[in-house]
C-alpha cells in the first residue's frame, strides 16, 4: 500500500480512503502500525480542526437516536459529520454502532456523514488508542463535527473526555427525584447535560430531571474554562427532534468562547501530552509482555509478592532496572 498516495486521498476528503486509512490504524500487524505511524505523521500536515464532541449515556437513553437526529440536522447545515465509538465492550457485543448502522439508517447513507464502530478489542486502552487516531484522521479529511460515543458504563467516559473538545452527557427522564447516581466525577467532566426523551407522557420527568441536574451543576465548583451559564442541562427529545437546534447553538457558544479564550487550545495540548505519556505507557507494557526473559521475570517476581516474600515496589524496581538495561 502507497501510504503517500493513502494519505493524499484522506485529506481530499475520499470517505473510502478515510475507511481504509482507519482500518489500517486498526491493524495490530507491526509492519502496518509502522505504515499506520507514517500515515498519521503525513495527514498532521493538515491543520484542519473539527469540533470533536464527546456523548456519553446509560445503556437505552436514546444516544444512537439523538446521534442519527442530530448528525441528520448538523449535515443539512451542510456540515460533515464523523460518528466514532469507544466501546471497550465491542469484543463481547460486536460493536454497538455497527448493530446501529440500522438505527442510524439515515444517517449511514448520508454522504455528508461518516460511521465508523468501535475497534473490537476488549482491552480499553487499545480502544482508545485507535479511536484517538481515528479522530484525528477524521479532522485531516475535513470533517467539522467529530462525534464520539460511548455507554456510560465505567472508565470509558474520562477517555472519550480525554479526546473531545465538548463533553455532553445524555440523561433518562427519572422515575423519582432522585438523581439517576451519575458519579460526581462524571458531572465534574460534563460541559453540557441533554435530559431526553422530553415528548409525550416522558416530558414533565425530564423537565424535573433537567431543573434537578441544573441545580446540581451550579453546586459544582466554578471552571474555568467555562463561560457563564456553564456548564448547562437542557431538555431534549432526539425522537421527535425537539430542542435539538438549542443544544447546537450551546455547543456552538461554549466551543466559540472557549477557542477566544485560549481555553480551547490549552486543553488540546494537554490532551496531546496526556496521550503521548498514555503512548509510553503502553509502550513499555508491550515491551514487558514481549520479552521473553522480562515477562519470565515478570512472573517470578509475581509469584514472590503474592508470597509476601518481597514488598510490590521493591520488585517492580527490580523489573524497571532490568527494563533499562534491555
Ligand atoms: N420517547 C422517546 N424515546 C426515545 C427517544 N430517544 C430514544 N428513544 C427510544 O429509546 C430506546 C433506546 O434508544 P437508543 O437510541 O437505541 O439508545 P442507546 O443509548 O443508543 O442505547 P444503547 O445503544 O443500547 O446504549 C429506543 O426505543 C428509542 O426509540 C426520545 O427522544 N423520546
Ligand atoms: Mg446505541
Amino acid at each position: 500500500m502507497d501510504i503517500q498516495e493513502l494519505a493524499e486521498k484522506v485529506l481530499a476528503g475520499e470517505r473510502r480512503a478515510l475507511a481504509r486509512a482507519i482500518t489500517l490504524i486498526e491493524s495490530r500487524r507491526p509492519d502496518h502500525r509502522a505504515e499506520a505511524a507514517e500515515l498519521l505523521d503525513v495527514v498532521k500536515r493538515s491543520d484542519r480542526q473539527a469540533l470533536r464532541i464527546g456523548l456519553s449515556g446509560t445503556p437505552g437513553v436514546g444516544k444512537s437516536t439523538f446521534i442519527e437526529s442530530f448528525g441528520m440536522m448538523l449535515t443539512a447545515k451542510g456540515l460533515r459529520v464523523a460518528v466514532l465509538a469507544v466501546d471497550p465492550s465491542s469484543a463481547r457485543s460486536g460493536g454497538s454502532i455497527l448493530g446501529d448502522k440500522t438505527r442510524m439508517e439515515r444517517l449511514s447513507r448520508d454522504p455528508r456523514a461518516f460511521i465508523r464502530p468501535s475497534p473490537s478489542q476488549s482491552e480499553l486502552g487499545g480502544v482508545a488508542r485507535r479511536t484517538r487516531e481515528a479522530v484525528a484522521l477524521c479532522e485531516a479529511a475535513g470533517y467539522d463535527v467529530v462525534l464520539i460515543e460511548t455507554v456510560g458504563v465505567g472508565q470509558s467516559e474520562t477517555v472519550v473526555a480525554e479526546m473531545s473538545d465538548l463533553f455532553v452527557l445524555l440523561l433518562a427522564p427519572a422515575g423519582g427525584d432522585e438523581l439517576q447516581g451519575v458519579k460526581r466525577g462524571i458531572m465534574e467532566i460534563a460541559d453540557i447535560i441533554l435530559v431526553n426523551k422530553a415528548d409525550g407522557e416522558l416530558k414533565p420527568a425530564a423537565m424535573r430531571t433537567c431543573a434537578d441536574y441544573a441545580g446540581a451543576l451550579r453546586l459544582l465548583r466554578k471552571r474555568p474554562q467555562d463561560p457563564d451559564n456553564f456548564p448547562k442541562a437542557r431538555t431534549v427529545s432526539a425522537l421527535q427532534e425537539g430542542g435539538l437546534e438549542d443544544a447546537w447553538a450551546d455547543m456552538i457558544t461554549l466551543s466559540d468562547w472557549r477557542r477566544e479564550t485560549s481555553h480551547w487550545d490549552a486543553r488540546r495540548a494537554s490532551q496531546a501530552r496526556h496521550w503521548f505519556e498514555e503512548e509510553v505507557r503502553l509502550g513499555a507494557l508491550a515491551r514487558l509482555s514481549q520479552d521473553k526473559e522480562l515477562s519470565a521475570l515478570m512472573d517470578q517476581l509475581g509469584t514472590e509478592v503474592a508470597k509476601g516474600l518481597t514488598s510490590p515496589r521493591a520488585a517492580a524496581e527490580r523489573v524497571i532496572a532490568k527494563l533499562n538495561a534491555v
